[in-house]
């Protein structure tokens, strides 16, 4: 260990877990690709990992996790604070003296007979003045090659580490020690106890007894999302949002501009951040498809992705909906519970048409033939995990230190009915009322009742770490700072619906850019809007309006895509009225007066 690192505070950090897991053996990562190749062998051996055919994918692997472990898990994520009120109505709070307690007794000898790996990571290019490190201790490879993918992972986060004398620390394990050397190993082990536990107050992520995505991958939701959210609100003008990042070029002119992008979970959030133009005056590129870490820099909010990989959901991606992720996923990457080929490659539902008779090795290990199997051969949860630099649009500058200027906010969520294709907010203050009262409805993906509305405020309902009022004063108190040159907040919907029919009225994918571009063109001063009782709406068919030529759009469809209906609106904002009441005492007065606003504005009508 002191060979290590000569920092106490990481010294004494993973000493107290060695001690605490009793580890068979401990491994520091560097990132080495000595040492890749060492654990991809390790884990093929063990059947964690099966080799894809290198031809077709090279040096990419499947994994297939056990059937309890597929997806995070919201009811044992707990935010421990001392205080139950500051934790609010949407977390689940637990109280951290106790939880360290139980965490650590249920961490009492649960790496025996394993690895442990102390993993060093930034989030951001390392060294960024926008970027954070973390060490994450874990028992499992898996979750190793995947930080490996996700994260700037080893040696030079280690010396940043060092350099900064800082760091977030995670520590999680499987939850299923090797009690005696004859045990024969799972291919995925876990527990059926699982509990993920943060404490933002010293910035600890402590987590059991899952191997999968946001349980596990502690940089990702954990950290980036709920203990940087906290960190954000701590310092004051930062902020941690589960956002994508993109950059529009005009290239005529060859302005760009950023744009930052928060959908619930199922609303396209990777196609959108990926997608590609059908305008030909606009190019678009990606800087991240999950999280946007913002600071003030002269002013403006500064981005940066903190993300090094794309964890994206596999079913539905297709070269038709995201060329981009599946050229993202050509190689280097690690797949989980998608189905197998007879040739060894990848496949899940959307990726392709089947021929039937088709025979495949479903996401359960069971042979799967198309046309005949009933259930999925993907999980629908499976997911790629891919290095972001596969993708051929990422923008030259999504590793600049200093992050990107963002120029507009926008929200989004999957609404059949009532609200507009796109509108922008009047000012910051109002589109945060949009952000707080925005929702979506479920879809077969999540656990819950198909087409209800589940409110989903910034889309950061799963990933908060305080109380959802004071989030929203967080936010008030960004668009207050005095002097800043603010992004322009909008909000979006591409998935209304034909009345009575399933029928979406917005052709979406690449013809979302038409949207990008009034963005683009609002921002600029150009773009013409018109004041509606909820927002500004844009014009249509005209210079600076929305564009849209060539896509044979009937009246009677524009129409529908922006009107604004007197009931379906007040059913809205009853909607409005009892999730904001919901989320408790401390939601700013300022959203209150704004849906009052909204509600005279509407009565009008
Ligand atoms: C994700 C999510 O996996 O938001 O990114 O659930
Ligand atoms: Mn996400």
């Amino acid at each position: 260990m002191a060979q290590w690192t000569s920092n106490d505070k990481l010294k004494s950090f993973v000493n107290e877990y060695i001690n605490l897991m009793t580890p068979e053996r401990v491994h520091f990562c560097d990132g080495s690709d000595a040492e890749n190749k060492l654990m991809v062998n390790d884990m093929v051996r063990a059947g964690t990992l099966i080799p894809l055919n290198p031809a077709k994918r090279p040096n990419s692997y499947l994994a297939r996790s056990d059937p309890g472990d597929v997806a995070r898990v919201e009811k044992q994520t707990v935010i421990c604070l001392p205080n139950k009120d500051d934790v609010g109505p949407t977390n689940n709070w637990a109280d951290p003296v106790q939880t360290k307690k139980e965490m650590h007794d249920l961490y009492k000898g649960s790496m025996k007979g394993r690895t442990m790996y102390v993993v060093p990571y930034s989030m951001g290019p390392v060294g960024s003045p926008l970027s954070f490190n973390g060490i994450e201790i874990t028992d499992s490879p898996y979750v190793v090659q995947s930080m490996r993918i996700m994260a700037r992972m080893g040696d030079a986060s280690k010396k940043d580490i060092e350099k900064r004398g800082s760091f977030v620390p995670g520590v999680h394990t499987v939850g299923h020690p090797l009690n005696s050397p004859s045990e024969q190993d799972a291919p995925w082990p876990s527990s059926k106890t699982k509990r993920i536990t943060h404490f933002p107050e010293s910035n600890e992520i402590l987590s059991y007894g899952s191997g999968y995505g946001g349980n596990a991958l502690l940089g990702k939701k954990c950290f980036a999302l709920r203990i940087a959210g906290y960190m954000a609100k701590r310092q004051g003008d930062s902020m941690a949002e589960h956002m994508l990042i993109l950059c529009a070029k005009n290239k005529k002119t060859g302005k760009k501009k950023y744009i930052a992008g928060a959908f619930p979970s199922a609303c396209g959030k990777t196609n959108f951040a990926m997608m590609t133009s059908t305008l030909p005056d606009y190019e678009l590129e990606t800087v991240g498809d999950d999280i946007a870490w913002m600071r003030f820099v002269n002013g403006r909010l500064h981005a940066i992705n903190p993300e090094a990989g794309f964890f994206g959901v596999a079913p539905g991606t297709s070269m038709s909906t995201n060329p981009n992720a599946m050229r993202s996923c050509e190689k280097d990457t690690i797949f989980t519970n998608v189905a197998l080929t007879e040739d060894f490659d990848v496949w899940w539902e959307g990726m392709s048409k089947l021929t039937p008779g088709t025979r495949l090795t479903d996401w359960l290990r069971r042979e799967w033939i198309a046309g005949e199997s009933k259930s999925p051969a993907a999980h629908p949860n499976s997911r790629f995990c891919a290095p972001a630099k596969n993708c051929p649009i990422m923008d030259p500058s999504w590793e600049d230190p200093n992050g990107v200027p963002i120029d507009a906010i926008v929200f989004g969520g999957r609404r059949s009915t009532t609200i507009p294709l796109i509108y922008q907010s009047r000012d910051w203050e109002h589109g945060t009322f949009l952000g707080a009262t925005m929702g979506s409805e479920q879809t077969a993906a999540a656990e819950g009742q198909v087409g209800a509305f589940r409110a989903d405020p910034m889309a950061m309902l799963p990933f908060g770490s305080y109380n959802i009022g004071d989030y929203f004063q967080h936010w008030l108190n960004i668009g207050a700072k005095q002097g800043a040159q603010l992004p322009k907040i909008f909000f979006v919907n591409f998935f209304k619906k034909e009345n009575g029919t399933g029928k979406f009225i917005w052709p979406g994918f690449g013809e979302n850019s038409r949207l990008i571009k009034w963005i683009f063109e609002r921002v600029d001063g150009t773009g013409k809007g018109r004041e509606s009782p909820i927002g500004i709406l844009p014009e249509v068919g005209v210079p600076g309006g929305l564009d849209i030529s060539g896509l044979n759009l009937d009246k009677k469809v524009v129409d529908e895509l922006f009107k604004v209906d007197k009931k379906e609106w007040q059913t809205e904002i009853a909607s409005y009225k009892k999730s904001l009441q919901a989320f408790g005492p401390r939601v700013p007065k300022k959203l209150f007066a704004q849906l009052d606003k909204l509600e005279q504005n509407i009565n009008k009508l």
